[in-house]
């Protein structure tokens, strides 16, 4: 017999009644005196009297054509999805403010770094390069670091990376890089890995590549939270100042919290932890009001600084080392707001390094250039409209007016006659509409390349762009020892999962013009013969070490922004608990409680609840671990994988460990884990908690 929702059969129905068990109608009825918004309509606007039951010729019956109500939703479900973006698909974006602290009218007439204090919004959009938008957060990548000013002259997008320079030269190669890094043509995989025979064939056969793939294979690629990931415009600009003076200029992001990394086995182990660990990171910090920032700097320099250095200020595979130029601040951005709406903000939000405002300008970088094609006509076929700029977060906070019109999904009503210019229909007494304003508008730097061989029509690069090796070479040998292993152990690694045995040659071969050590110890990593020095189009140069360029030598440990995890069961000492978790958030740090169980477990002094459980909580997702156990606890735990993989692994990533006797006796003991700088008893441990002690890592990891 045909059921009502309502009908005595009503549990089977319970999905259907609302919060207070009122049935749908009941529901309804108070929603006549509810306000507008808790109706629920169609996109008509028509109310909606039941989401639960499509219409149907009798209640066994079939579904109705007719019913509208059904088939518009499922209609707007089933157009849902728009294309990702073919590169930088998964991202993570928060809203912040940009404040200038050091004016620079001197060298910009750019209002943002016009007086001091001046305040602009923007958006920021980090992102991985390889994955799809579902894929994990945590691979060997570079890292996407895009903001879009929202300036009072209009948009102004710097659209980066958090690694200062790129693969290639040449915009022309950039679907060839991007094909061989993606997943594999034939068999679909891997997904967000460089680990694979594509890649590293299209690297070693293109040389100009070797200096980012330094830094692919460092620390930099497995940041620990994109909090703490330098940003970098990459190519060279150009600043212009109100006389239309012009000079070059790099820009960098530098964080508050500090750059930190990962070690790979712990990202890996993230990956399947918390796929979304970073995602997670930025929302949580901003929700708790932990606003992460990072200072803008620029460096600055002229032709003649340019045509001194030993390498192309047009290439974007070089960098300038900071001892050589010193980066000066401008300003501070601080992410102080977490999206509403993924969809709406983070997925539909459209970069183009072509939102450009008057005092910022672009060089002839041949990728810049290249960029400033593609970035619009992607975001046409993302968004699927030349009206995308009318999205609210794409949209400029200045005014807006132009004789653009029509189009998909046109939201704006313009009003009058004009829509052509020039006209005259002002001097009829009507609205004549814009017009370009010579003065204020913004006007091309006018370019005198004085080394740009005439500007004849070739397809050729700079001189010096065929210098491949020195600046990989500055990169490796600015390194800390332990950094350098890192960088020889991701070389092997990724290489070991190349099968092709001649693809991983010919790199080894380029490494040689590297650094002759690195390539050993990498060969000797594959078991590898090591083969003769590939050909050198240019001699690489021995440049002064830029200790800038390493993470450990500019790293000073800091609880700000870091997760601290407390490991407790039944009977641990709650005075104890309580005394770390209050000096991990004195310090700045988050403290996470974690316990086999995640209800309400009774302590000595006291209960407490879990903020997480055992097995859902693995150090690899904490900067350092402590543990309060009592002994039958202790001993309990000593026999659960979860447990002992907990401490192995605070362990193997070179973590801080506080221990209390139980935990030592029953577990660290067991483990072999002995007590060194950074496995100290609690008491010891609220002083040193954020530290990585890479000192240990010769003891737990085999590096090449
Ligand atoms: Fe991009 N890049 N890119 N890129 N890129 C895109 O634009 C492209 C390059 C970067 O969070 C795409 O909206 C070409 C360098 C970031 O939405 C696409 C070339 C740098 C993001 C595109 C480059 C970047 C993108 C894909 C070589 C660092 C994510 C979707 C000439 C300076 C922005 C989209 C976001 C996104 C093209 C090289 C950074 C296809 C052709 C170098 C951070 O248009």
């Amino acid at each position: 017999m045909a059921q009502k929702p309502d009908s005595p059969g009503g549990d089977a129905f319970a999905f259907q009644r609302g919060p207070g068990g009122e049935t749908h109608q009941q529901v309804a009825a108070k929603g006549d005196h509810a306000s507008e918004t808790s109706h629920l309509t169609t996109n008509q606007g028509l109310r909606i009297a039941d989401n639960q039951n499509s219409l149907k010729a009798g209640a066994r019956g079939p579904t109705l054509l007719e019913d509208f109500v059904l088939r518009e939703k499922i209609f707007h479900f089933d157009h849902e999805r728009i294309p990702e973006r073919i590169v930088h698909a998964r991202g993570s974006a928060a809203h912040g403010v940009f404040e200038c602290t050091d004016p620079i009218p001197e060298l910009s007439k750019a209002s943002l770094f016009a007086t001091k204090g001046k305040q602009t919004p923007l958006f920021t959009r980090f992102s991985t390069v390889a994955g799809g938008a579902g894929s994990v957060d945590t691979p060997r990548d570079v890292r996407g670091f895009a903001v879009k000013f929202y300036t009072d002259e209009g948009n102004w997008d710097l659209v980066g990376n958090n690694i200062p320079v790129f693969f290639i030269q040449d915009a022309i190669k950039f679907p060839d890089l991007i094909h061989s890094v993606k997943m594999e043509a034939d068999r679909g995989y891997p997904q967000a890995a460089s680990a694979h025979d594509t890649f590293w064939d299209f690297i070693g056969l293109m040389p100009e590549a070797m200096h980012m793939v330094m830094w692919a294979m460092s620390d930099r690629a497995i940041p620990r939270s994109l909090r703490m990931m330098e940003g970098f415009g990459i190519h060279t600009f150009r600043l212009v100042d109100a006389k239309g003076n012009g000079t070059f200029c790099k820009f960098i992001w530098k964080p508050h919290l500090g750059v930190q990394s990962t070690v790979w086995d712990e990202a890996v182990k993230i990956a399947g932890a918390d796929p979304d660990y970073h995602r997670r990171d930025l929302y949580e910090a901003i929700e708790a009001g932990g606003f992460p920032a990072w200072d803008l700097y620029v460096q600055v320099f002229d032709e003649a600084f340019a045509a001194s250095l030993p390498y192309d200020v047009l290439d974007p595979t070089k960098l300038i080392p900071e001892e050589v130029l010193a980066p000066r601040k401008v300003g501070t951005m601080t992410l102080n707001r977490n999206p509403d709406n993924f969809f709406a903000e983070t997925e539909q939000v459209a970069f183009c390094p072509t939102n450009i405002v008057p005092g910022i300008d672009f060089s002839n970088d041949p990728l810049l250039q290249g960029r400033l094609f593609s970035y619009l006509d992607t975001q046409l076929k993302r968004l699927g409209s030349t009206n995308f700029h009318q999205l609210p977060i794409n949209a400029p906070k200045c005014p807006m007016h132009n004789f653009q019109r029509d189009g998909h999904m046109q939201t704006a009503v313009p009003k009058g006659r004009a829509n052509y210019e020039p006209n005259s229909l002002a001097d009829a007494g009507e609205d004549g509409g814009p017009r370009e304003c010579p003065a204020t508008g913004f006007a091309s730097f006018r370019a005198n390349d004085e080394r740009n061989d005439g500007g004849m029509k070739v397809r050729e690069r700079g001189e010096l762009f065929a210098d491949h090796y020195s600046q990989a070479r500055l990169f490796y040998r600015s390194q800390t020892e332990n950094e350098q292993a890192h960088i020889a152990s991701a070389l092997t690694f990724e290489l070991s999962k190349v099968v092709i045995e001649a693809i991983r040659t010919r790199v080894l071969s380029r490494l040689r013009n590297i650094d002759e050590d690195l390539a050993t110890r990498v060969a000797a990593g594959l078991a590898m013969p090591l083969p003769a020095k590939a050909p050198a189009a240019r001699e690489p140069l021995d440049m002064d070490e830029s200790p800038a360029l390493s993470i450990q030598k500019n790293h000073a440990p800091d609880m700000n922004g870091r997760k601290i995890a407390i490991l407790f069961d039944e009977g641990s000492d709650k005075a104890a608990i309580d005394a770390i978790k209050a000096g991990v958030e004195k310090a700045g740090g988050t403290a996470f409680l974690v316990a086999p169980k995640v209800g309400e477990l009774k302590l000595k002094g006291g209960a407490l609840k879990a903020d997480g459980q055992l097995a859902g909580s693995p150090s690899v997702l904490f900067d350092a671990v402590a543990a309060i156990l009592m002994p039958d606890a202790a001993a309990k735990l000593a026999m659960d994988g979860a447990a002992l993989g907990w401490f192995m692994d605070a362990f193997g990533h070179c973590k801080t460990i506080g221990y209390c006797p139980a935990t030592k006796a029953k577990i660290l003991d067991k483990l072999g884990i002995e007590p060194d700088a950074g496995v100290v008893p609690n008491g010891e441990f609220l002083a040193i908690a954020p530290a990585r002690h890479w000192d240990r890592e010769p003891n737990v990891r085999m590096l090449a």
